[in-house]
């Protein structure tokens, strides 16, 4: 079942182009009402989330794409980089399959997979019994991969510091246009794979333009995961969120990392 709208597949329902008269104003109003239901449920597990690893000075990243655009393979690059200097876990979201968390693993930290079977999202239900394995106390830093989706996960806060979107430059700098929730419920763009902008026409100064058209306070920065250009930068944004119980307050200069020399 799609949560973002409870539909289940057992009723003909396709989201954005079924025929308006297939809904009557009730059912458009009982979809309403599961819709804020859930929304509502979803907010109340994030601030615990929120609460719990702010009490603890973990600083949770929530790293939402489409499929591909390379969050596995940041996560193994940032963590070679910055193990030695933060505690850091992983939380990995996919529809099926361990195999990016046995991907983080081999880095040798620790990492849940939760697999969301039909569901397009991870949700704060889960990234709080995820967060159940671990004492916090013993982590900085939390990575939480969202399953690669750019539409549904953004209605789902999970408690995270900041929201991190990775757009590839294989994709298209049209995406932040197409895709405008995503690009306004996050704080940091990440635009990957930059080695292979010599080979594509995507334009960069577009594509921070478009995404700030949709979020004016949207923070980009560029890298190739592949290449290690701009992981710096990266390293760096990471290790500069101030922890909080509320959401978002990434503060330059200012370094949380329990254990960050
Ligand atoms: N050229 C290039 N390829 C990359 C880069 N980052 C990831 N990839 C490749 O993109 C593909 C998808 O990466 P993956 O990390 O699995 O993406 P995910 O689905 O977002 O987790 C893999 O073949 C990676 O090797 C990058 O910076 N440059
Ligand atoms: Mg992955």
């Amino acid at each position: 079942m799609c949560t973002t709208c409870g539909c289940n597949g057992a009723v003909s329902h396709q989201h954005g182009h079924h025929p308006h008269a297939s809904h009557d104003h009730e059912d458009q109003a009982r979809i309403l009402q599961v819709e804020q239901n859930i929304l509502s449920k979803n907010d109340q597990y994030a601030a615990t989330n929120r609460q719990m690893l702010s009490d603890h000075k973990v600083a949770a990243f929530n790293l939402v794409s489409s499929p591909g655009s390379g969050k596995t393979t940041l996560l193994v690059k940032t963590i070679q980089r910055l193990k030695d200097a933060a505690r850091i876990a992983v939380i990995e979201g996919d529809q099926q399959t361990e195999l990016d968390a046995q991907r983080i693993r081999e880095t040798g930290v620790s990492a849940q997979q939760i697999n969301t079977g039909k569901g397009c999202h991870l949700d704060a239900h889960q990234v709080g019994h995820a967060l159940e394995h671990w004492s916090l106390d013993e982590l900085d830093i939390i990575y939480i991969e969202n399953v690669g989706n750019l539409v549904c996960p953004a209605a789902f806060d999970l408690g995270e510091a900041a929201r991190v979107v990775v757009l590839s430059v294989t994709e298209g700098e049209d995406k932040p246009l197409k895709y405008p929730d995503m690009f306004y419920a996050s704080d940091l763009m990440l635009i990957n794979k930059i080695d292979l902008l010599p080979y594509l026409d995507f334009d960069v100064e577009k594509s921070i333009e478009y995404a700030r058209r949709i979020n004016p306070d949207i923070q980009v920065l560029q890298v190739s995961a592949k290449t290690g250009q701009g992981m710096d930068a990266w390293i760096q944004w990471c290790r500069q969120t101030k922890v909080s119980p509320a959401r978002a307050t990434v503060i330059p200069g200012e370094f949380v990392c329990n254990t960050a020399s």
